[in-house]
């Protein structure tokens, strides 16, 4: 058995931002042509007129000040809502398997390895651009790696699902060296037209190299323990998939974007969270004193605020519980990575942390990790 190890981290930025100011221009400006163009259906009840949104909710609802984007003209035409992204043909690189590199190298940089010493490629993320052939088997290719890659999907939770896989495989031995990266373009399945979820998402990438302790050349973090949970619900959905065009009337239908029942959400998945990190501290002989850091899940302030205090038992003080979505707003599985990749050098060997998401499914998956 080996002991696995995260040696490098990175994350690829969009250049493009959204502010809050500039999301809500452009809704209202949507709205109002909507209802202008539907004032007989809504004047005789049967439509309903779409309400503005506003800057203050989004702020002291979730958080968020602003997020980043591949492409913010798109979004922000109100006659078009959704990003403007180029097609390419199929020898050139993929969206997807492009910022995946970005965050591949810096995250290779750091480990101090080349692409060619990957044995394993999992791309975890909460879409992916096309079924087949695996995004991750195109990244291998472009990274030159060896071994094998395939893509994973659970939603928020991929990153962490995905560093379990390949912290097993390490373990284990069937594979040396691999990269767990999380290519996020939310803006392609996020409903912009809709006021209760047009200010949750923004894209990112992140990269994660893992590899035996003993082969590390630099400073490492060793993956202690990781434990994943799901939880069939509903409350988050997206019902677009390759059944689509045998199903009737598809035509912009609300359900082939991401939808959800937040107020749900937020209610059920915060105890189901919080048990799950506490459970796993338990059962691995830590207590909340161990902790220097978490690394949660990047939805929701309140929500961080919450499982902060349940898992610690107190006020997180500032630095334990680093929050990033006020920049990025929730980036699906890439959130708790960012974090994890921003606020994680600082601490001094013997230094413990998790690293934990939770999202659609339901699902939960947590790292427990110490500095080496
Ligand atoms: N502006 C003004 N008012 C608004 C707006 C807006 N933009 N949106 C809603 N309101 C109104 C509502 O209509 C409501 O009005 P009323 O009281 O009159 O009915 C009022 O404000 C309160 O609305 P909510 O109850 O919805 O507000 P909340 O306080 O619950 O906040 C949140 C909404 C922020 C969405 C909150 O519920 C939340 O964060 N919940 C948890 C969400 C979460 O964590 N979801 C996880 C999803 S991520 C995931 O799993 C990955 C999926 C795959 C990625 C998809 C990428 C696209």
């Amino acid at each position: 058995m080996f002991q696995p190890s995260i040696t490098g981290h990175g994350v690829f930025t969009p250049e493009q931002t959204i502010s809050n100011d500039e999301l809500v221009a452009s809704f209202n400006a949507y709205a109002a042509k909507w209802n202008e163009a539907h004032a007989d259906e809504i004047a005789r009840g049967e439509l309903e007129a779409k309400t503005e949104s506003s800057a203050g909710f989004i702020l002291s609802a979730s958080g968020i000040e602003s997020r980043h984007v591949l492409e913010k003209e798109g979004v922000l035409d109100p006659d078009r809502m959704f990003p403007r992204l180029r097609e390419r043909s199929d020898d050139e690189p993929g969206v997807m398997a492009e910022i995946a590199l970005d965050a591949a190298g810096k995250a290779l940089q750091m480990a101090g390895r080349d692409g060619s010493e990957i044995d394993l490629v999992i791309c975890a993320a909460s879409n992916h651009e096309r079924p087949y052939p695996a995004v991750a088997i195109e990244i291998q290719k472009l990274l030159g790696a060896g071994g094998f890659a395939f893509d994973m999907n659970v939603a928020c939770s991929s990153a962490t699902f995905g560093i379990q896989s390949a912290a097993d495989m390490i373990r284990s031995g069937s594979v040396r060296r691999a990269l767990v990266v999380s290519p996020e373009i939310t803006s392609g399945h996020l409903e912009w037209r809709d006021r209760d979820c047009h200010f949750i998402f923004g894209d990112v990438a992140t990269a994660v190299v893992l590899e035996r302790a003993e082969e590390a050349m630099g400073a490492r973090f060793d993956v202690i323990s990781t434990r994943c949970a799901t939880e069939f619900s509903n409350n988050i959905r997206n019902n677009n998939g390759f059944l689509r065009r045998t199903r009737d009337q598809m035509e912009d239908r609300r359900d082939m974007q991401f939808m959800q029942n937040g107020r749900k959400v937020f209610k059920e998945v915060l105890p189901m969270v919080s048990q799950h990190i506490a459970g796993h501290l338990a059962d691995e002989g830590w207590s909340a004193g161990d902790i220097r850091r978490l690394w949660l899940h990047q939805a929701n302030k309140a929500m961080n605020d919450f499982i902060g205090k349940k898992v610690l038992g107190r006020e997180p003080e500032a630095g334990e519980q680093p929050n990033i979505l006020q920049d990025y707003a929730n980036t699906s599985s890439a959130g708790s990575i960012i974090a994890f990749s921003k606020y994680s050098d600082d601490l001094e060997p013997g230094d413990r942390g998790v690293i934990c998401s939770f999202g659609a499914g339901y699902s939960v998956g947590s790292v427990l990790v110490t500095r080496a």
